[in-house]
């Protein structure tokens, strides 16, 4: 074994996710893609938004059950698993996640595109179960969005390899419990509440009541020192000092603590490294950003040359690849 290559956020870019891996030197065989002598961790998030989500899941899953690849959980599994599993009699709404609008709009296209596969869908939920929340391997962190320490702590005194059931599933669509917390910082990461009547209207077409901030910043004493999202604070909001109570909610993740790996956050342009021990590697795939991998050999200072990607063309949304017509 030569190294793992971590893959950011899919989104259903299925077709860009085979380019991707036939470029790290991945082949298919038997309709699963396999490397001699390297192994893919998927950060979570391959379902939602874009054109070939069956494709997107089908790969990463054949993968991860033939050994060939890992995966951590990202929000979006972790919506579909709660939107498609039934609230516990007595809570007077009939599922974990509630179709309101907003709810239905981010998985329309997951369930439009397996609508004519029910069954497979059904195990494609129990395998969402089945993927941990967070993953640490020969000298690698990985998370969808946040490494909180005493969260994943908390998450492995239960759960000793970050996999879940349905009771913890169900207690965590519950803000204050545990589990809340627990799913909540590790799959969406950390949120501070924007000022009374304030909204930022975001380029995919919603309106967000809070902002994204990042966990390695070492002493930070401003809005503008943690916001980590492709969307600018309004007005002068970046010069705003962090509360006490909001200093108390970030986590921190140190210089000294091993390389970690993250999605989530839409960054955008050319992949860059947050910090010495962090990489994102969500460069904003379905719309038509890259789609990003960050080839990992061991080493425990990260370094931007060791990035591939591949630019999402226009064309995933449209025309169908010749990997595509035989992969099954
Ligand atoms: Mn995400």
């Amino acid at each position: 074994m030569e190294g793992y290559d971590l893959i950011g956020d899919v989104h259903g870019c299925g077709a860009t996710l085979a380019a991707l891996l036939e470029k790290l030197g991945y082949h298919q065989r038997g309709g699963v893609y396999r490397h001699p002598r390297r192994r893919v961790i998927f950060l979570g998030d391959l379902i939602d938004r874009g054109p070939r989500i069956r494709l997107a899941v089908t790969i990463a899953r054949r993968m991860v059950e033939e050994g060939e690849a890992f995966i951590v959980m990202g929000n979006h599994e972790y919506n579909a698993l709660a939107y498609c599993h039934r609230a516990p009699a007595g809570q007077g709404h009939e599922w974990l996640r509630r179709h309101t609008p907003r709810h239905n709009r981010i998985i329309k296209e997951t369930l439009e595109q397996f609508r004519d596969h029910p069954q497979e869908w059904e195990e494609v939920l129990a395998w969402f179960l089945e993927i941990p929340l967070c993953l640490e391997r020969d000298g690698l962190r990985v998370v969808h969005a946040c490494w909180d320490p005493p969260l994943i702590d908390a998450l492995r005194r239960d759960f000793p390899d970050g996999r879940i059931d349905e009771d913890f599933l169900a207690e965590s669509v519950t803000p204050g419990t545990r589990a809340f917390r627990i799913l909540d910082r590790l799959t969406r990461g950390i949120h501070i509440p924007l000022p009374e009547g304030v909204e930022i209207h975001s380029g995919d077409g919603f309106s967000r009541r809070s902002f994204r901030a990042h966990f390695w910043a070492r002493d930070p004493q401003t809005w503008g020192d943690v916001v980590f999202q492709p969307d600018n604070l309004p007005g002068d909001l970046e010069l705003r000092p962090l509360s006490a109570e909001e200093r108390a909610s970030l986590s921190h993740y140190g210089p000294e603590e091993p390389p970690l790996f993250i999605g989530h956050y839409w960054c955008e342009g050319i992949p860059a490294l947050p910090a010495a021990n962090v990489a994102c590697l969500d460069y904003s795939a379905v719309k038509f950003g890259r789609l990003v991998a960050y080839r990992w050999s061991g080493e425990r200072r990260l370094d931007a040359n060791h990035f591939v990607w591949i630019r999402v063309p226009r064309e995933e949304q449209a025309r169908p690849q010749p990997w595509e017509i035989d992969f099954d």
